[in-house]
């Protein structure tokens, strides 16, 4: 007999034991049972011993044969059954409601965003776009702010670190008015849009500034608009956004591409006009400039001046979002704290 039996009798229990699966008991079966299997050769070896001997070791090894097939019977039915328990545990019950997923919602500048646009379209405006990436020229030269012109102090701009002649030429837009004139140069009158979009300043933060905001821009023009079409559309504008019982006032501002300049300030929400760290103690909040197209800007796009006339404005919104919903900080609204953006 070339293999002693009690070494593979331990060594295919040993396993045996180990099997885990179908494919795994199959080829143990094939390696101690089957046709070449190490068992099924003993079994032939026998053959050639003598009849004493072949006797007793044909009956140890047949006794080996059964122990190992009854073995394998018994691992085959553990395994059914632990599969079994396996596929009950893991039963879903198809009837019990899903676990809730967390429901997303606009950030608050969104929402107050897109009442602002509803409101001028519904007055006939149309909403355009432009680039956050602008050129010198567009945020300044074009609006009647050269170079080293004191106004540019208005504006503290982030320069993108491009050179071109020695010059950085480019720039992320410090506010949405070079859309007034990137608008006008591609259409005639009349215009009526409105420019929403993200500027950014270098700035220091406090209760009403952010380094990074949201403006829309407003923009008519056409034969026969005055000062008075400018307060009456913005009036109208405040009136809906922020009910009839908030009051505002315009007041003399200087910009360099309109002429009158005004803001448009509405009182704080949270002094009611008495004065409060929010409101820089004066009892009001500004939340847009605005003014009678320049002339000058009329003629520099080809515009007849005597013949049209514009107004331009141009908003924070996350001013008005404040305004609207009582908040308190400005920084509030980008501290990504959803503690306080799921309120809205
Ligand atoms: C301008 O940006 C002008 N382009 C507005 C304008 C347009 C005037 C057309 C005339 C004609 P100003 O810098 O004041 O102006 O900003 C306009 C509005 O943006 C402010 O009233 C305020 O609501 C908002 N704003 C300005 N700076 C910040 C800031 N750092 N953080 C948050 N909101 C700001």
């Amino acid at each position: 007999m070339n293999e002693p039996l009690s070494e593979i009798e331990s060594q295919a229990l040993r396993e045996l034991a180990a099997v885990a699966d179908d494919e795994a008991l199959e080829a143990w079966r094939v390696a101690y049972l089957g046709r070449r299997g190490r068992l099924t050769l003993v079994l032939r070896g026998l053959a050639g011993l003598p009849l004493e001997e072949r006797r007793n070791a044909g009956a140890a090894a047949n006794r080996l044969k059964q122990q190992l097939e009854s073995a394998l019977a018994a691992r085959k039915d553990q395994l059914a059954h632990s599969v079994a328990e396996a596929l009950a545990a893991d039963r879903i019950d198809v009837t019990l409601p899903g676990p809730p997923l967390p429901a997303g919602r606009l950030h608050p500048t969104t929402q107050t965003l897109r009442d602002v646009l509803d409101c001028f379209v519904s007055m006939g405006f149309q909403v355009v776009e432009g680039p956050e990436v602008e050129w010198d020229r567009y945020n300044f030269e074009a609006l009647r702010i050269p170079r080293d012109h004191p106004a540019r102090d208005m504006w503290d701009t982030l320069w993108i670190d491009y050179e071109r002649d020695g010059e950085r030429p480019m720039l992320l837009r410090t506010h949405t008015s070079p859309m007034q004139i990137r608008v006008m140069e591609q259409t005639e009158p009349p215009i009526r849009v409105v420019v929403p979009g993200r500027c950014y300043r270098y700035e220091a933060t406090d209760p009403t500034h952010e380094w990074m905001m949201v403006q829309v821009e407003g923009l008519v023009v056409d034969e026969g608009v005055s000062l008075g079409d400018l307060k009456g559309t913005l009036t109208d504008f405040a009136r809906r956004i922020f009910g009839p019982e908030r009051r505002t006032a315009f007041r003399c501002d200087y910009f360099p591409f309109v002429e009158p300049g005004m803001e448009l300030r509405i009182d704080c929400f949270l002094c009611g006009g008495e004065g409060c760290r929010t409101c820089s103690r004066t009892g009001w909040i500004e939340i847009l400039g605005a003014g009678m197209v320049h002339p000058e800007i009329l003629e520099s796009v080809g515009y007849d001046s005597e013949k049209y006339t514009g107004f331009a404005f141009g908003m924070g919104i996350e001013r008005i979002a404040m305004l609207r919903h009582g908040i308190e900080d400005i920084r509030l609204l980008y501290a990504n704290d959803l503690r306080f953006l799921g309120q809205f």
